[in-house]
Parts: C-alpha cells; structure tokens; sequence
C-alpha cells in the first residue's frame, strides 16, 4: 500500500459512513433502534416498494445506522458496496446461496473457518453441491481442480488457522479465465492490511466478530462486492433469507471500527515480538507466522498485505500433551475461541474451532492436533511473553 492510501485508510476509518444528522449534529451517529418506517401517504408507501422512490421501509430491508456502517465498510474495501449481516456466517451463507445453484463445484482453502466448510459438506451436499477444500497457495493444484460446474472460488487468505496465504492475484487471473466469481474471506487480514478487491477479487466478506469490532463483545458479519450487479444479487438473497444487522449491533460495531487501524498496529508490533520469540524457544517445534522468513509464503505475504498480522499458530516438541498443558496453564492470555480482540486468546483449533470437520481432513489440512493457536491482543508485550514463558515451563 502506497503512503498516500495509508494515509486516505487512515482518515476514513475515523469518518467514513458519517453524516451529521441535520437537527441535532450529534457527533456519534444515531441509533435508529426501529423496526418499521412510517410512510407519508398510501402512494408513497407503494412508491417505495416498487423502488421508484429511495427511502427506508421495514429494517430487515435496510436501516440508517446500519447504512453508515455499509458505507463505512464498502470505503475501506475499495468496493461499490458492502452488506452488513448477523453474523460472519450469515455472510458465507449468503455468498454460498446466492452464487451455488443445484449441482454447482466450489473449491475452497482447505484450512477455512471450520463451520464455513462444514456447511458445504453437510448442508449444500443435500442440494447436489460438491466441493474440493484443498491447499490454494498451490495455484497449480487449484486450475487442475476447475470443472465445468465450478463456481465459486473460495479463499481464506491467511487461513485459520494455519496462517496459509494464497496469491489473489494469480486466483483472480483463474477466475477470469475459468469463468468463476472469486470470494475472499479477509477476516484474519482486515481493511488495514489487505485489500482483495484490488487484486481482482468480485466479493470480499468479513467475520465482523474479530478485528473491525475488535472488543470481542459483538457478533456480526460483511459482504462487499466490487460491482452493482453482485452486490445486488447479494442483497436480493439476504433480504429474503433474514440474515441481516440489527441497528444496536451496527453502531457497536462501528464504533469499534473507528479505532481499526491503531489495534492492528499495536496487536502486529506484539504478534512479531512473541512469533520471534517462540522460535527461539527450545520447547518450540514450529511457529506458523508470515511475518517470519521461515513461512513458506512470507515473500507473497510481503507483495498483498501491508503487514503480517497478529495471528498466530505454533506446536511444541511435546506435541499434544504439552500444548494442552501449556493452554491449561496461561493466566493472562485467556482461553477462548474467537480473535481480533484488543486482549490476547489461546485455543486449540483441532478439538475446538475446527472440531466440525473430520480427523482425515483436518490433518489434511494442516491442522494438527499439536496446533495451538494465538490471537495476539494489544497488551503490553513483555507481560504477555512472561505468560507465555511461565506457561510454558514445566509443560
Ligand atoms: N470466517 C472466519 C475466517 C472466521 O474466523 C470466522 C469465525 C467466521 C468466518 C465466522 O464468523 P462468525 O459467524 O463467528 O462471526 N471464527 C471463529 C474462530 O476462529 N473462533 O471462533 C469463531
């Protein structure tokens, strides 16, 4: 990212999305905690519903508050426009039902989301949709995969939990030629340190939960899409399936996106402390963090991201048993699934996060069961190291 869009980044994160109410300019933007719209007149009612008028009619259709944090999310992804939803899965959801008809292929990262993968195997297979979850840093394995009925290109860039990165630009390129819409989960990166859509990516979502929200009291979901008629088929799809925002929710979460940029600074500059740190551990087999030069894709991390986030994911000499031991024993780090909080969360994915998917698969996808996962908060770091170490110790 050039300085000039840090600097445009920057700015907008605080400001995006906002209008000043003209009656009273208040500073933070109202809450519309309404159900329903009351229409001027029975004209104006039907008006509104054949779309020859603009305005608000019903909120599962559209709200100003969650207005404001659509167009708040739609700037800082470079897109036409951007959907808030209940949840991170109520957006993968709605990706998946509106762009998978009857029979159609997805390939997928194989290290995704568990219950983004587990939905496909155990929910679209009843509608005749098969998927390949394989590993998409080897573009060469994703073009051999490409079928006549493949239509989703499905990206977890980096994965959770293996911190795997694919190259979008080299996947937007097989989009194109293929035929394929191309979607990037950019949760682990978010807004500040990755933007799909200038890669070539058509749609890009987000689990709101994590670092835009960032206070690990909020659940929510994204989808932004780079033109009109994808954001529109995404729109048509999730007001008839329910999943959207609730007012409340939207101006949480955008009141924890203000501060976006400075959480995933402060929690990166802790993250490349501790990753360098575990590596220098003896009790540390391996560390999976593409901010260090033994990641495998810590060059292509370098040309699509600004920086190498705060996520991270380790294994000890003693396997297992001595990562449980050592989650069982931090008292600062909190034992959690989730991420993207400003306090710092340890959890075992196998048994955890990805418990939904089979042995067979999680193994094939690089989620083992000596895989402990890090999500790297915004405390000071010498604190959370001395956790780390004490927890570490006799494990
Ligand atoms: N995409 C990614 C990359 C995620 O990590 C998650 C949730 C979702 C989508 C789904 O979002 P949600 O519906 O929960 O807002 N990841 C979680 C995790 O790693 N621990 O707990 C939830």
């Amino acid at each position: 990212m050039s300085e000039h869009k840090k600097r445009k980044l920057e700015t907008e994160i605080i400001h995006a999305g906002y209008h000043p109410d003209p009656v009273a300019r208040s500073v933070s933007p109202p809450i519309f905690q309404t159900s329903t719209f009351a229409f001027e007149s029975a004209e104006q009612g039907a008006a509104l519903f054949s779309g020859q008028e603009k305005g608000f009619i019903y909120t599962r259709l559209g709200n100003p508050t969650i207005l404001a944090l659509e167009e708040a999310l739609a700037a800082l992804e470079k897109g036409y426009g951007a959907l808030a939803t209940a949840t991170g899965m109520a957006a993968v959801s709605t990706i998946y039902l509106a762009f998978l008809e009857k029979e159609a292929h997805l390939i997928g990262t194989a290290a995704l989301y568990g219950p983004s993968r587990t939905i496909i195997e155990t929910e679209f297979v009843r509608f005749g949709v098969e998927a390949d979850f394989i590993d998409t840093s080897d573009t060469a394995e994703i073009k051999k995969r490409i079928k006549k009925n493949t239509r989703l290109l499905f990206i977890e860039s980096p994965a959770n939990p293996t911190m795997a990165i694919t190259d979008l630009k080299a996947c937007a390129g097989l989009a194109r030629e293929h035929n394929l819409l191309l979607v990037v989960d950019n949760t682990f990166a978010s807004p500040v340190l990755q933007n799909p859509l200038e890669f070539g990516a058509d749609v890009v979502m987000h689990s709101l939960t994590k670092f835009i929200n960032g206070h690990s009291d909020v659940v929510g979901g994204a989808i932004i899409s780079r033109s009109q008629e994808l954001h529109k088929r995404l729109q048509k799809v999730l007001r008839l399936h329910g999943g959207t925002m609730d007012p409340h929710q939207a101006w949480l979460v955008l009141r924890g996106l203000r501060t976006l940029h400075l959480r995933v600074e402060r929690a990166q500059e802790n993250a490349r402390k501790i990753a360098a740190w575990l590596e220098a551990r003896p009790e540390v087999a391996w560390v999976n963090y593409p901010g260090l030069k033994s990641h495998p894709q810590h060059e292509l991390m370098t040309r699509q991201m600004t920086g190498p986030g705060s996520m991270l994911s380790f294994g000890l000499k003693g396997g297992y048993e001595a990562g449980l031991k050592m989650i069982n024993r931090v008292k600062l780090c909190t034992l959690a699934v989730s991420l993207g909080g400003i306090e710092t969360l340890i959890q075992h994915p196998a048994s955890m996060t990805h418990a939904s998917v089979p042995r067979e698969e999680k193994e094939k996808a690089g989620i083992t069961d000596d895989l402990i996962r890090l999500s790297v908060g915004c405390e000071n770091v010498e604190d959370l190291i001395e956790d780390l170490e004490q927890a570490l110790r006799e494990s």
